[in-house]
Formats: C-alpha cells, sequence, structure tokens
C-alpha cells in the first residue's frame, strides 16, 4: 500500500443508526458514484417499513378536487413519465457533530444521496382530479404508521404525511416508482414515493397511499412539532415547516481523523449541493479558516443534484493535528454560515464543520 492509501480503506456498508425504525446511513468517506447507488442509499424511517402487495394497492387523491379519483400502480406506469436527478439530504444530517449534543438519530454526516427518480409528476396526477379554487396545500399521506412516544405528543398512532404548498407540488414533484432505473425497494417507499427537488428528505414522503388536497395550511405532527425551526418573522419568532435544504459543502476525503503523511500530495474532495439554486463556488480552507481556496467544481452542473469538487493539499511538513474546512455558496449568493445558528434546533446543519487531520 502507497502512502496515498494510507489510512484510507473505507467499507461501501451502510452504517446502521437504528434496527427498528431502520436507519443506515452512508460511510461518507466512500463518496465516489455521481450517482449513489441504491445500495448506498441512506435509510430514514419513523416507523416500520410497511408491506405492501402492489397488486391491491392504490393511491387516492381527495380533498378539494372536482371529483375524488384513485390509480393502480399500472395507471400510473402508463402516464407520462420522467426521471429526474434529485440529490437528498434528511434534515438531521450531521447531528453528531453538534455541540452540545441533542435528541434525535445521531447522523454523522452520510443521510445524503443522489439518485434518478423515474416516476410522474404530482401536478399531472392532480390535473385528472381536478383541482378547485380554493386548493391551497397538498397532504401526501405515507402507509407507514406507529405511535409518537415523546411528547407533546398526539394520543393515537399516526400515519407519517407531510403537507406542501400548492405552487411547488404544481412544480416540479414527482411520484416516483422507480430509483435508478430499478423499481423501489421496500426500503426507500415501495411502490411508490414522492420525490420534492431540492427540499430536505422529510417532504418526500415514501408509501405513498393518499393525497388530500386542502383549504387550510396542514398542521400535522411533522409540519409543527416536529420538523420545523425559529424564523423571525414581523419581528417575532416563528415555527415554520423545515422545506428547502441550505447549501453545504462536506468533505469526503480526508474523513474525520485521517492520518495523512507530512508532505504528501493528498486530493481533497467532496460533494457539494443546496436548495433550488446550484452551487456556484467551494472553497477549501486547511489551515482551520483562517485562509480560503476556491476547489474545482467537477463536472456540469446538473439541476437539483449535488456537485463533486476537489482541491489538491500539499500536507504540512510538520506534524500535528491540522484543521481543513470547506463551504459552499449557491448561485444566489448564499454561504454556508461559519458556526451553528440556534434557531435551527436539531435540523439544518449547514455550518462549517472542521475535519481534524493527524500529519505524521
Ligand atoms: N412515509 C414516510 N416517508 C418518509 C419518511 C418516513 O419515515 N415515512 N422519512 C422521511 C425522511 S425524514 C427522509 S430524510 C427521507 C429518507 O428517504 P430514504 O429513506 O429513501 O433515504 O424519507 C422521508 N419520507
Ligand atoms: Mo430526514
Amino acid at each position: 500500500m502507497n502512502s496515498t492509501d494510507m489510512d484510507t480503506i473505507v467499507e461501501d456498508r451502510l452504517i446502521s443508526r437504528s434496527e427498528e425504525p431502520v436507519n443506515l446511513e452512508m460511510p461518507f468517506a466512500s463518496l465516489r458514484e455521481f450517482v449513489t447507488p441504491n445500495e448506498k442509499f441512506y435509510v430514514r424511517c419513523h416507523f416500520p417499513v410497511p408491506t405492501i402487495d402492489p397488486t391491491g394497492w392504490k393511491l387516492r387523491i381527495e380533498g378539494a378536487v372536482s371529483a375524488p379519483v384513485e390509480f393502480t400502480l399500472d395507471q400510473l406506469r402508463a402516464m407520462p413519465r420522467h426521471t429526474i436527478a434529485a440529490t437528498m439530504e434528511c434534515a438531521g444530517n450531521g447531528r453528531s457533530h453538534l455541540e452540545p449534543k441533542v435528541k434525535g438519530v445521531a447522523w454523522d454526516i452520510g443521510a445524503v444521496g443522489n439518485a434518478e427518480w423515474t416516476g410522474v409528476l404530482l401536478r399531472d396526477v392532480l390535473a385528472h382530479a381536478g383541482l378547485r379554487t380554493d386548493a391551497q396545500e397538498v397532504v401526501l399521506e405515507g402507509a407507514d404508521r406507529g405511535a409518537i412516544k415523546e411528547p407533546p405528543r398526539p394520543p393515537n398512532d399516526i400515519n407519517y404525511a407531510r403537507g406542501l404548498p400548492m405552487e411547488k407540488a404544481s412544480r416540479d414533484v414527482l411520484l416516483a416508482f422507480e430509483m435508478n432505473g430499478e423499481p423501489l425497494t421496500p426500503e426507500h417507499g415501495f411502490p411508490l414515493r414522492a420525490v420534492v427537488p431540492g427540499w430536505f428528505g422529510m417532504a418526500s414522503v415514501k408509501w405513498l397511499q393518499r393525497i388530500v388536497v386542502t383549504t387550510q395550511p396542514f398542521n400535522g405532527y411533522y409540519q409543527s412539532i416536529d420538523y420545523t425551526y425559529w424564523e423571525e418573522r414581523d419581528g417575532m419568532p416563528t415555527l415554520v415547516p423545515l422545506a428547502e435544504m441550505r447549501v453545504k459543502a462536506q468533505i469526503a476525503r480526508p474523513h474525520m481523523g485521517e492520518v495523512v503523511a507530512a508532505g504528501q500530495e493528498y486530493r481533497v474532495h467532496g460533494a457539494a449541493w443546496g436548495g433550488e439554486d446550484d452551487v456556484a463556488i467551494v472553497e477549501v480552507s486547511t489551515d482551520a479558516g483562517a485562509t480560503w481556496k476556491a476547489a474545482t467544481l467537477l463536472g456540469e452542473p446538473v439541476k437539483n443534484a449535488w456537485r463533486f469538487w476537489e482541491l489538491d493539499w500539499t500536507a504540512p511538513a510538520d506534524r500535528g493535528t491540522y484543521q481543513l474546512m470547506a463551504r459552499a455558496t449557491d448561485s444566489a449568493g448564499r454561504i454556508q454560515p461559519p458556526h451553528r445558528i440556534a434557531e435551527y434546533g436539531t435540523y439544518m446543519i449547514n455550518h462549517v464543520l472542521p475535519i481534524r487531520v493527524e500529519v505524521r
């Protein structure tokens, strides 16, 4: 093994964060493929994975529509299909790095992946049902259900459900039956899931069974109690449902605590993504944030997908502990914050994360 491979053997297997419900993350240091293979794509579930028989399964559309309709899987597959790329990041990705420690799945930085999703547009399905003029939101309901354990909690079992504003729902949301050319696996939402491009993962409801068009904002559990953050509106802190992803660059190599040989030529690389805007700049600091250098963005930008980047670094001749950092800026000029933003609670962890490297 030459020195470039020192301490760089990383397994491809997903890391288990919990068994029931199943939560798995990708070892981010194993980042190689622009399109994350299905078996390397993180899994985030709130309840046990439901077993769904596709022959009896139907998607029901109801609420503020001309008439309720149902679609079988075959009917959906016969509609005009679209394939889109979308990077999906769990809003809690990076949580284990928060100080002080907070509750929730203790993700490292691998609760993110990029896939090609095939399915039908939500707006085509809504058009079949006919939207009423007073339609305001689109609530997506999954087939998975269970009890919430921590108060404040609804007294009975609930289904996982999330609402979307009509503007987003009728623009680019996909109802996907395929992930990277394969039927969805049970963990990723078989037979049908939503893919909400540019938004944190919680919006992309899996195991879809029902769509309810509402005339009022939906205030379900995962919209009001969980998956919210504090935003200052008219001078008042207001609870707002999480939505768009925040611009972020992550370093895949070196990984936290990696040992690098003194004076070694090292390729620092990783991925960057944001919400609905493209990544414009990635900068890297190899001196704990004192100075920054532009990294090279690789390939061409793909709408709603992450962008790989790299920077050649010569490890210092002096042994010691060094801190590497990456930060991204999107095309709207938004940049990663240097420090944690308290209002984000246990979510939207996009402040600059120092990666400690041991130079020997
Ligand atoms: N029905 C349902 N949909 C869901 C969830 C869930 O628990 N149930 N988890 C959400 C969250 S928090 C994330 S991050 C993504 C993860 O999708 P994945 O497991 O395919 O990576 O699914 C979302 N959709
Ligand atoms: Mo998530």
